[in-house]
């Protein structure tokens, strides 16, 4: 199954490493053919190289949209080498086999990401380079197909080890990784045209991704885990600069997502706010006067929760700041960037992660929310619902005065981001309680509040900070209990979205405790 490399064609639109990877195939004695802009490249640094149209016989023509799609180009990917009909109709068309076929895309995902006009976008739709990609793929019986400037280190060490061929085991794994390149471009083909045809929707979307990285473990060392890119290049985990501490875990991504997600909730000009998760669910939330204020604040939620976690930060981390987070063990810390001296504070913790982004992402863009069932995909729009105080409706006799009504919308987005059922008190822009994850929303009301307890008890308060705190719940309180068990908590305020059919129950309930209660009309599921 060794097949030795003779020939080569080299079609790359990105040409990083190509010259010196092309002059290693060329000092191995390899035959080179290229198409008009690789050519040029490979001769203006010295190598001989053919071009595609004297194999073909024809120009390259249309803008080049026709210069590979020829029987003598494919011929060459796709003869079988042992077939003898195969060799017959090669000799009687002069049809030369090619042994190696390199090839990167248009960058297509690139000029959209870019904000390509639509005529620029369609002329980036690659058709020759997929079909010679495909077409090398299926014949990795006999060649080898490299898709990606990282493979071409480890192709000449395989050329190296195997006396200038490759193993069939070799050109198997480039094959398998070629059609994962292409069914992702066609993709992100795809899901363009959908967004360029107005169909926004969750439906008829094809769903790829580009590796990232492979990661040590998944949610538990037993298991294999790695992370893809969808190509949409929004601010977060997925674009971040890591500045130091150990590779990312898959718990961490996870966590880190869901941290900087919520934190953007709160635009900068909201001022600074920071949010802390573990396992995916916030375990305290803030807003302050300085970035380090906020931290504090988000940290007095629940410091036992707080160790081992993530921080997320709406604006860039400063040095107080980072010096504050190091007080306790945490795991991530993502901002939208980090001067010098927060970089100097954390380089002396070398286990701390430092992430940081070109901005904020923007938690009203439209996006898919995808999940996976046994069988199949589950694919929704993003939760971007979005509240601003003209939705709401009062519907108690008392109205939430103007310190309830903030903390109440500041409730509202700490909730949806809360797994359900979530339960969320807060105090002058600070939570004060979080219940996530119950199976009835009594019982998330009653956690809350039990941390809430056990906060003030540390923190030697007369009183647990649930006293004069408001509350947000993310569906409606289908009874009264729930609802009464926040009142006895402290919460003078609720934010629910209504729509349950005892709603007239819960009220009359609220205004006997003295509530102000508020429905949003909007529900924030979050499983
Ligand atoms: O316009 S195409 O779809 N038509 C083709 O026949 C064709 N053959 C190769 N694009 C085609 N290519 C692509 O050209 C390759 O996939 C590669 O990305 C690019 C390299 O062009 P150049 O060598 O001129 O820079």
């Amino acid at each position: 199954n060794l097949v030795p490399i003779g020939r080569a064609l080299i079609s790359v639109s990105d040409k990083t490493g190509l010259i010196d990877f092309a002059r290693a195939l060329a000092d191995r004695g390899v035959d080179l053919i290229s198409t008009g802009g690789t050519a040029a490249a490979l001769r203006l640094a010295g190598l001989a190289v053919r071009d595609v149209s004297e194999v073909t016989g024809f120009p390259e023509m249309m803008d080049g949209r026709v210069k590979t799609l020829h029987p003598m180009v494919h011929g060459g990917l796709l003869a079988l080498r042992d077939d003898d009909e195969h060799l017959v109709a090669m000799a009687a068309h002069g049809i030369e086999p090619i042994d190696l076929l390199v090839v990167n895309l248009y960058p297509f995902e690139q000029t959209v990401a870019a904000g390509g006009s639509h005529a620029d976008c369609v002329e980036n739709i690659d058709i020759g380079g997929p079909a010679m990609i495909r077409a090398a793929a299926k014949n990795h019986g006999f060649v080898s197909v490299v898709v990606d400037p990282e493979d071409y280190a480890p192709l000449l060490d395989e050329m190296a080890a195997q006396d200038g061929a490759t193993r069939l085991t070799f050109r198997q794994h480039l094959a398998q990784k070629a059609y994962g390149r292409t069914a992702a471009y066609d993709a992100a083909v795809s899901n363009w045209m959908a967004g360029a045809i107005g169909e926004t929707a969750p439906r008829r979307r094809t769903f790829a991704g580009t590796l990232r990285q492979t990661l040590r473990y998944g949610e538990n060392p037993h298991q294999a885990a790695a992370f893809y890119t969808d190509g949409s290049d929004r601010p977060g985990v997925a674009t971040a600069r890591q500045w130091q501490g150990k590779e990312l875990s898959y718990n961490n991504i996870n966590d880190t997502d869901a941290a900087f997600e919520l934190v953007s909730e709160f635009l900068p000009g909201d001022g600074p706010a920071c949010a802390i998760i573990k396992h995916a669910n916030p375990c305290g939330v803030a807003r302050g006067e300085t970035l380090i204020d906020a931290y504090r604040r988000a940290y007095d939620c629940d410091r036992t929760s707080a160790f081992g976690g993530i921080v997320a930060l709406n604006r860039p981390l400063d040095g107080p700041t980072a010096e504050e987070i190091t007080g306790i063990f945490t795991e991530v810390v993502i901002a939208p960037g980090a001067d010098e001296a927060a970089r100097a504070v954390f380089a002396a913790r070398k286990n701390l992660r430092l992430l940081t982004t070109d901005g904020l992402p923007n938690p009203r863009q439209p996006g898919l929310a995808i999940r996976q069932v046994s069988g199949g995909f589950l694919v929704q729009d993003k939760d971007t619902g979005f509240l601003s105080d003209g939705h709401l409706r009062t519907v108690t006799r008392r109205t939430p005065t103007a310190q309830e009504l903030s903390d109440l919308l500041f409730a509202w987005k700490v909730a949806k981001h809360v797994k359900s059922n979530a339960i969320v008190y807060v105090r002058d822009g600070a939570t004060v309680g979080v219940g996530a994850g119950q199976m009835s929303r009594i019982d998330s009301t009653r956690i809350a509040a039990r941390k809430a307890e056990d906060m003030a008890e540390a923190l030697g308060l007369a009183e647990p900070l649930t006293r004069g705190s408001v509350v947000a719940s993310d569906a409606f309180f289908p009874f009264p209990d729930g609802l009464l068990a926040a009142a006895e908590a402290g919460a003078t305020a609720v934010i629910q979205p209504g729509g349950s059919m005892r709603d007239a129950e819960v009220i009359a309930a609220a205004d006997e405790a003295g509530l102000a209660m508020v429905f949003t009309g909007m529900r924030h599921f979050r499983h």
